[in-house]
This record gives C-alpha cells, sequence and structure tokens, in this order.
C-alpha cells in the first residue's frame, strides 16, 4: 500500500516528483496522501470534511470514474481546502487524474495525478485558491492516464 507514484505540481516555482505524499509543502498545491499523514495548506486531512467521493469501477468491459459529475457548492461551504477521496473498487491498477483542460499549460494549473492499486484510496487536498484563481471556468476533469478508455468524469464548481 505504501508504493505510490505521484505526479504533483505545486504553485509557481516547485515541482515535486516521486516525494512522499506525507510532507506538508508550502502553501497554494495540490497535495495527494493518506487521510492519516496528508496535509494541504497546513492542514491536516483528517481535520477536514471530505467534500467528494469518487471510485473506479469495472462494470463489465466497461470502466468508469464513479460518479460522472461531482458539484462542489462553494457558496454554501465554508473556505477550508477542498478534499477528495478516489478509491479503486477494481481488480486492476487504475489512475486518478485531475485537471483543468482549458489552462493544462500553465504551470499554476490544478493538476493532480495518482495510481491506486486495486483497493487503494488515496485523499487530494487541494486549496480553495487554486479553484478559485488559477482555474478557469467552473469545470475540472477526472479521468484515468493509464487507460485511454476509461471513462472520466467533471468536477462541477458552483462559485
Ligand atoms: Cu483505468
Amino acid at each position: 500500500m505504501g508504493k505510490t507514484m505521484l505526479g504533483v505540481f505545486f504553485g509557481l516555482v516547485m515541482v515535486v516528483a516521486g516525494a512522499s505524499a506525507a510532507f506538508a509543502h508550502q502553501a497554494g498545491g495540490v497535495e495527494v496522501g493518506d487521510l492519516e499523514t496528508g496535509s494541504v495548506v497546513g492542514q491536516s486531512f483528517k481535520e477536514l470534511d471530505v467534500d467528494a467521493e469518487l471510485y473506479a469501477l469495472e462494470l463489465g468491459s466497461i470502466k468508469t470514474w464513479y460518479p460522472p459529475v461531482t458539484v462542489i457548492d462553494f457558496k454554501v461551504r465554508p473556505g477550508r481546502p477542498v478534499l477528495l477521496k478516489v478509491t479503486n473498487n477494481s481488480s486492476t491498477e487504475h489512475g486518478f487524474w485531475l485537471t483543468d483542460n482549458t489552462t493544462q499549460a500553465a504551470p499554476t494549473v490544478v493538476n493532480a495525478k495518482v495510481v491506486l492499486k486495486p483497493g487503494e484510496t488515496k485523499f487530494i487536498g487541494i486549496p480553495t485558491s487554486d479553484l478559485f484563481y488559477a482555474t478557469q471556468g467552473n469545470t475540472l476533469k477526472y479521468r484515468c492516464h493509464l487507460h485511454p478508455a476509461h471513462v472520466g468524469g467533471t468536477l462541477l464548481m458552483i462559485k
């Protein structure tokens, strides 16, 4: 369970590849980690509420991230960081990649990528500033970067 592939991009200057998710980094960046050890902008994942739970499912020959649409309403939600729980409920390895397609080339873009073994769960912490100022529009896309045919979904933000 300990081996995790990370591709997490931080804010303006830092790109950390292969670093342990257990370490907290500076403010302004997405963090991928475990519930017990992970943190984002100085707040431990344990102290945050989970905003959405997403599952990699295999239905016969169909691979999908469920649900296909996830809505976070910032008008009724406190300003704490967003916490997503991603779980692989299938019997094979799958990826979870959350990003903003419209600004994917920008260094500040929200970009969280993790590979989940069968049965594995990871948590993704996102500072709300990343969603409000580094994301154009109101949607982020999530999909599996390991399987092109693996159906992804949309994170819809009501700002
Ligand atoms: Cu997949």
